[in-house]
């Protein structure tokens, strides 16, 4: 019994003085091990009574629990130590200090785009998202685009091998939008009033007005009696929002099989102030928002009676609105991640295209 309390004692002071989880397992294996000394302390009982072994073994047995038990939480704390000690050697950082991060911006077509739908949100108007791979239906047919039409050829639009093409017009949408309000319309009188952003793709010769990956932003309101002077004012109302001072805007007659009366809404070049450049071919205007009163044959293919409603539709160039308004000389630049444009983008912009609402 003597031996036991002896061993005990000991087990415990070697257990105390170890700092590493190495020489613990070497204790480990000394005291509890196949040869080890508490296991030699069984093996030792042969020459014990009965009776005696009974109370030895049983005294034995406990130190062997106890012992293990103490090694397992020895190696806790052990491991507990570590930790702390490593903790202790990183680098300490002030969470409190101000970060000095260069910042990186919004991109202009992403920064006017928000704008544009800032503004048309303001004024009542639903932001519709809409998919980029689309139909012949979708892009052409349904918006009064014969077959034999020019902008089907396959030398101005990407087609796919599955027969879909991608979307080279946001009017691809119109029909669509059409449908998804007519009934609200119809029903309750609430106007159709939606913008719909999005990528348009087109086999072009590019220069520095042409992308063949642009940006447009399609719009459209239906209701009774909306007339040519309602898309004037939704006109002018998103041009003074967007650049906040006088632009000269000039509105002439154009064709789009989708409209009738069709407009061109050019805008007086930013970039040479009118005098002529390479970003507006040297004529001081660009063509910037084409427009015009919703054909009657495009609100028919949309479920809308066109001797009951009135509508008009508009097609901005947002990549070219981009351009103006960051005054970015060649369109070519936008799309090809380099910084040579040299944006400046003033606090207030920033904080105007903000997601709406937030
Ligand atoms: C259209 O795409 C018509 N769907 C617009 C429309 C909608 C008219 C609703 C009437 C009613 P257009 O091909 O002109 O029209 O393009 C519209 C605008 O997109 C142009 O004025 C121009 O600002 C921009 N755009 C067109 N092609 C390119 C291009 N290759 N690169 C950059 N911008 C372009």
């Amino acid at each position: 019994m003597d031996k036991i309390s002896e061993l005990r004692e000991e087990f415990e002071q070697k257990l105390e003085q170890t700092a590493d989880l190495v020489s613990l397992d070497k204790i480990r294996v000394d005291f509890l091990g196949k040869k080890g000394r508490i296991t030699a302390l069984l093996k030792g009982m042969k020459s014990l009574s009965n009776e005696e072994k009974k109370t030895f073994g049983a005294e034995v047995n406990k130190l062997k629990a106890a012992a293990a038990k103490r090694i397992e939480e020895r190696i806790e704390e052990l491991r507990q130590a570590e930790i702390e000690l490593e903790i202790a050697s990183m680098p300490q950082f002030d969470i409190t200090a101000p970060a000095n991060l260069e910042r990186g911006s919004y991109h202009p077509i992403t920064l006017v785009q928000r704008q544009c739908e800032n503004i048309f949100k303001s004024m009542g108007f639903t932001v519709e998202d809409y998919p980029e791979v689309v139909t012949d239906y979708e892009c052409f047919e349904a918006v009064n685009i014969p077959k034999h039409h020019p902008a089907r050829d396959m030398q101005d639009t990407y087609y796919l091998t599955n027969g879909q093409l991608l979307k080279s017009q946001t009017s691809a949408a119109q029909n669509a939008i059409l449908r998804k309000y007519g009934k609200n319309l119809k029903e309750n009188g609430v106007p159709i009033k939606a913008i719909f952003p999005g990528r348009c793709f087109r086999n072009e010769a590019t220069d520095a007005s042409h992308e063949n990956t642009f940006f447009q932003m399609e719009g459209m309101m239906v209701d009774r009696d909306i007339s040519i002077s309602n898309l004037i004012f939704f006109m002018k109302t998103m041009l003074s929002e967007v650049f906040r001072r006088d632009v000269k805007v000039r509105l002439r007659p154009g064709f789009f099989p989708f409209v009738e009366p069709g407009f061109e809404l050019d805008i007086n070049c930013l970039i040479c102030g009118g005098e002529g450049c390479a970003s507006c071919k040297h004529s001081g205007w660009l063509e910037l928002c084409p427009c015009g009163m919703i054909h009657p044959n495009v609100l028919r293919e949309g479920g809308i009676d066109p001797d009951e409603y009135t509508g008009f539709a508009f097609g901005l160039g947002l990549t070219r609105l981009a351009m103006m308004k960051y005054k970015v000389k060649d369109i070519r630049d936008l799309n090809s991640g380099s910084l040579k444009a040299n944006v400046f983008i003033n606090e207030l912009d920033f904080r105007l295209c903000r997601p709406f609402g937030s």
